[in-house]
C-alpha cells in the first residue's frame, strides 16, 4: 500500500510592517481550512510567515525589532492556528523569527504533526545578505545582523508516514542542504522562502530569479530522490517585489504543482513517498555509486581551494 501524503503549499502574499499577528493568523487559518477541505495531511507556510520581512530595514539596535520575533510558540496570537490544525487533524509548518529565552535569534521553522505534537524546530543554516547597514542599497538584506546561523544543521524526522526534512530560503541554493538530508534518507523536504526579485550585489541575476528558484529545488529533489515543497511569501511587500512561484517537486525533478499568483494561494499534490525509491534505489543508489573517498574537498575547506 503506497504511502501517500497529501501536501499543500500555502503561499502568502505580502505582510505589512504593522500588520497585527492576529490578522496574519486569520489569513493562515483560511489557507489551513482550505487545505483541510482538500484532504491535506500537511500545510506548509513560508519563511517568516507571521511578519513582514523586517531584515529589509536597518535598526540602530537589534532590540528595536524585538516585536518581530516570537518568544514563545505558540503564543496567544498563534495558538488559534495550533488549535484549529489539531481540531482538523492537519499538520503544518510555520516560519517565524525566534528569540530564545537566553537571547539567541534564529530564522526558524516549526513542524507540527496532525495530533498537534511538535516534530521539530528547524533553524536556518545558511544566513545570506550582510551584517551591517549598506545605505546605498535600495533596501537592506540584513539577515546576518538579525539572525544567527543554526548550530544544529539539518535534520530528518519520522513524521507524516515518512522521513521529513526542512530548509529555509537561502538553504535551498546549496547542494549540501539536500545531500546531507538525502544521506539521512529524506523523502519530503519542506522549504519556505522570501526572495526579493532584485539582487543588489549582481542585478544581472534578477531576470533569472524564477529560473534559479526552481533549478535548485528540482535538482535537489532529483539528485536525492525526495519530494520538495517550496513555498513563498511573494508579491510587493513594503515596496519590495518578491518572488512567488511556489512549487511542489517530485523525486523525478518534475514540478507537479505551481502557484500562479503572487498572493495567498494554496497548491496541493498527493505525494507518494514510495516513489522516492524509484530514484534512491536506481540512479542514486548512494551505497553503490557514491565516491566519498574522492569527495573530501567538499567538506573540509569553507571556501574555494584551487588544487
Ligand atoms: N533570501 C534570499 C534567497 O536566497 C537573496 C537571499 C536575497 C537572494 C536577494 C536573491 C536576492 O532566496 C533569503 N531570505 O534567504
Amino acid at each position: 500500500m503506497s504511502r501517500i501524503v497529501t501536501v499543500a503549499g500555502a503561499q502568502l502574499g505580502p505582510i505589512g510592517r504593522n500588520d497585527a499577528r492576529e490578522d496574519v493568523v486569520e489569513r493562515l487559518l483560511v489557507l489551513l481550512r482550505h487545505g483541510a477541505d482538500r484532504g491535506c495531511d500537511l500545510v506548509v507556510f513560508p519563511e517568516l510567515a507571521l511578519t513582514t520581512f523586517f531584515p529589509r530595514w536597518h535598526s540602530e539596535r537589534v532590540g528595536e525589532f524585538d516585536h518581530y520575533y516570537e518568544t514563545e510558540m505558540p503564543s496567544a496570537a498563534t495558538k488559534p492556528l495550533f488549535d484549529e490544525a489539531q481540531r482538523l487533524e492537519v499538520g503544518f509548518v510555520l516560519g517565524y523569527a525566534e528569540l530564545t529565552p537566553d537571547g539567541h535569534r534564529y530564522n526558524s521553522y516549526r513542524i507540527v504533526e496532525r495530533d498537534g505534537s511538535t516534530v521539530a524546530t528547524f533553524r536556518k543554516v545558511h544566513i545570506p545578505g550582510h551584517e551591517s547597514n549598506e545605505p546605498d542599497r535600495p533596501f537592506q538584506h540584513l539577515e546576518r545582523y538579525y539572525f544567527e546561523e543554526s548550530p544544529d544543521g539539518f535534520g530528518v524526522w519520522e513524521a507524516f508516514g515518512g522521513r521529513v526534512g526542512a530548509a529555509i530560503c537561502n538553504d535551498r541554493r546549496w547542494p549540501e542542504t539536500y545531500r546531507v538530508m538525502g544521506l539521512a534518507g529524506v523523502e519530503l523536504i519542506v522549504i519556505g522562502y522570501n526572495t526579493p526579485l532584485h539582487y543588489a550585489p549582481d542585478p544581472t541575476q534578477n531576470a533569472l530569479a524564477g529560473f534559479h528558484n526552481h533549478l535548485v529545488m528540482q535538482s535537489g529533489a532529483y539528485q536525492n530522490g525526495t519530494w520538495v515543497v517550496g513555498v513563498a511569501k511573494g508579491g510587493n511587500e513594503e515596496g519590495v517585489d518578491s518572488l512567488a512561484q511556489s512549487v511542489i517537486v517530485a523525486p523525478s525533478g518534475q514540478i507537479v504543482a505551481q502557484a500562479i499568483t503572487t498572493g495567498d494561494e494554496l497548491i496541493v499534490a498527493e505525494c507518494d513517498l514510495d516513489f522516492c525509491a524509484t530514484y534512491k534505489q536506481t540512479l542514486f543508489d548512494f551505497e553503490r555509486y557514491r565516491r566519498p573517498d574522492v569527495y573530501h574537498a567538499i567538506t573540509e575547506p569553507k571556501g574555494r581551494s584551487p588544487t
